[in-house]
């Protein structure tokens, strides 16, 4: 097949890629975006269990570059659902017109920096090559799903699903035996709503989460339309919060407070529902005693809720609270007080196998329907891995990261010339609410190719300086809290082998001002040549 140029290459159709293919447009370049679905979306396109939600609420999950957009389009409820967010994503595709620069079904296998050209090689598994100058990744944080490997899992005979890759037409239990592998957001969400279709729902649980009433509800009359009335404002306090989402974090610090004063406090964060709890003290991901707190109430929730004091207990997490992400829920412990639910708990009777009939545990056969793996992804760096991606030298990105991943800003990294990563390894990312961090780094991007383009620069690329201190700065932040102390996919320790890493930088405001830092030094930190 001839070789096609493009200016830019966008890997993904999600709200990053749609977006960047939106601004690069607007310049005048020519784009083309590779999608390996049949349509935009990204996670909310591939994530259609039942229940599946986000949780952060509808009115922040939007974009804000254009002010017709964000007042045109209306929510149904404080915390949209997959297919509404669907539907969004799919309205800004066609307001902007997006879709006739979107190459579906495409699957991007390799992308080698053809030194003496001065461009991108990309090749797709339609065979089609093409080269470009700028190679923009917006693959997605938690795109590629971790499939456990157990021996026999070939051999079942029911059904397979995974929570992240699931059938569009969606999946009826109805009448039948169904087990859950995982208890981390994906499983909460889906397991009270397959335990009303299902005969009998087995729930496999191996390190139980800590989940708090999401408290959705539709949205009362006129409480949209007032926070339209100013939604700058709006937006503006959600992106002066150290995770870019418009909770408070509380000054006061949990062991300063009475044990009453404490119990009230939790209390009033637990009714008002979802991801805030974590502000209820300023010192709850700071200090481990703190934490306990925080954590014991929980758990003395969940003994209130749950009727069985043997599967309250099994429910109850011991890590750190909010060292792996709070789950938000509607309705996950009462489930387990369901006649038609069981809990298996996977420390107790470890998965041996999979059979043609189930799941064999170190105690019993769970003989099954299908079987619903809820085990999560190999996150952040994972979308990036699965591209042969080979820069100057022809070194391969995955040997550069193999002790784990290493950037500037989480935008570039050094000795892979024009390629841009947007919420890669190493910025706020997965700590923050998503949209708006992607409209931070596509506005970062456009800004910076214009500046290459107007001054007939040929590239970009991070020194090697900057990255390293960069990854310290990363590391060091994270160091200060309790985020290292417990196996969360945020340092890849949900995947066998992986590099146990922080993959986040801490601190949304703080990582804003220092990019636009940068871009206004002209690029300090950067080799433009
Ligand atoms: P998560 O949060 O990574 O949860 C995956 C769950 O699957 C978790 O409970 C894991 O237990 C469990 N798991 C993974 N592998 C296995 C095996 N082999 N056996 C048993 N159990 C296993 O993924 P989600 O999809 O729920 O959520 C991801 C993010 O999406 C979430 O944080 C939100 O940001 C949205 P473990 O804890 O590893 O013991």
């Amino acid at each position: 097949m001839p070789v096609v140029n493009y200016d830019a290459v966008i890997i993904g159709a999600g709200f990053a890629g749609i977006y960047m293919l939106h601004r690069l447009r607007q310049r005048g370049l020519s784009v083309r975006a590779y999608e390996r679905g049949d349509g935009v979306g990204g996670t909310w396109y591939w994530n259609r269990y039942p229940g599946a939600r986000c949780d952060v609420q509808s009115m922040e999950y939007s974009y804000q570059f254009d002010q017709t957009l964000q007042q045109e389009w209306q929510w149904s409820e404080r915390y949209a659902s997959q297919p509404e967010i669907l539907d969004y994503a799919n309205h800004v595709a066609d307001r902007f017109g997006l879709r006739e620069d979107i190459q579906f079904n495409t699957v991007v296998k390799r992308a080698h920096f053809d030194e003496t050209a001065g461009c991108w090689q990309v090749g797709t598994d339609q065979g089609e090559e093409i080269a470009t100058k700028y190679l923009i990744m917006a693959t997605g944080s938690l795109s590629v799903p971790n499939v456990p490997n157990i021996s026999g899992m070939e051999d079942f005979e029911g059904d397979s699903y995974h929570t992240g890759e699931w059938p569009q037409g969606g999946v009826d239990f109805t009448d039948r035996d169904v087990a859950v592998i995982g208890t981390g957001s994906s499983a909460i969400q889906a397991i009270p709503e397959i335990a009303r279709q299902a005969e009998q729902l087995y729930v496999l649980q191996r390190t139980p989460a800590y989940a708090i009433p999401a408290r959705n509800r539709p949205f009362h009359p006129g409480e949209q339309e007032s926070i339209k009335a100013d939604y700058d404002s709006f937006r503006q306090q959600a992106a002066s919060t150290p995770s870019g989402i418009g909770f408070e974090i509380r000054e006061e610090y949990a062991l300063e407070a009475s044990a009453e004063a404490r119990q009230q406090q939790y209390e009033q964060h637990w009714q008002a529902g979802g991801l805030a709890f974590i502000g209820a003290y300023g010192d709850l991901l700071i200090d481990s005693n703190a934490n306990d707190t925080a954590a014991e109430f929980v758990r003395g929730k969940i003994r209130e809720i749950v009727n069985s004091p043997r599967t309250a207990e099994v429910l109850s997490p011991l890590q750190t609270f909010g060292c792996k992400r709070i789950c938000a829920d509607s309705g996950y412990y009462e489930t387990f007080n369901r006649d038609n639910v069981s809990l298996i708990d996977l420390h107790e009777e470890p998965i041996q196998a999979i059979i043609a009939q189930g799941v064999v545990t170190a105690q019993q056969v769970v003989e099954v329907d299908a079987i619903v793996y809820a085990t999560g992804f190999d996150a952040v760096t994972g979308a990036l891995a699965r591209i042969d991606i080979r820069g100057r030298n022809h070194v391969a990105l995955t040997d550069k990261w193999a002790e784990g991943p290493t950037t500037y800003l989480g935008l570039g990294t050094e000795g892979f010339p024009n390629l841009f990563m947007i919420n890669g390894p190493g910025s706020p990312s997965v700590l923050t609410n998503m949209l708006p961090s992607i409209e931070q780094h596509v506005e970062w991007i456009d800004n910076c190719i214009s500046h290459l383009q107007s001054h007939g620069y040929q590239a970009i690329e991070p020194t090697l300086g900057a990255e390293l201190a960069w990854v310290d700065r990363v590391n060091s932040l994270a160091e200060r809290t309790l985020y290292p102390t417990c196996n969360s996919w945020y340092l890849g320790a949900n995947i066998p082998g992986k590099p146990r890493v922080f993959m986040a930088y801490i601190g949304f405001p703080a990582y804003v001002a220092k990019c636009a830092e940068v871009e206004a030094a002209g690029y300090t930190g950067f080799t433009i040549t």
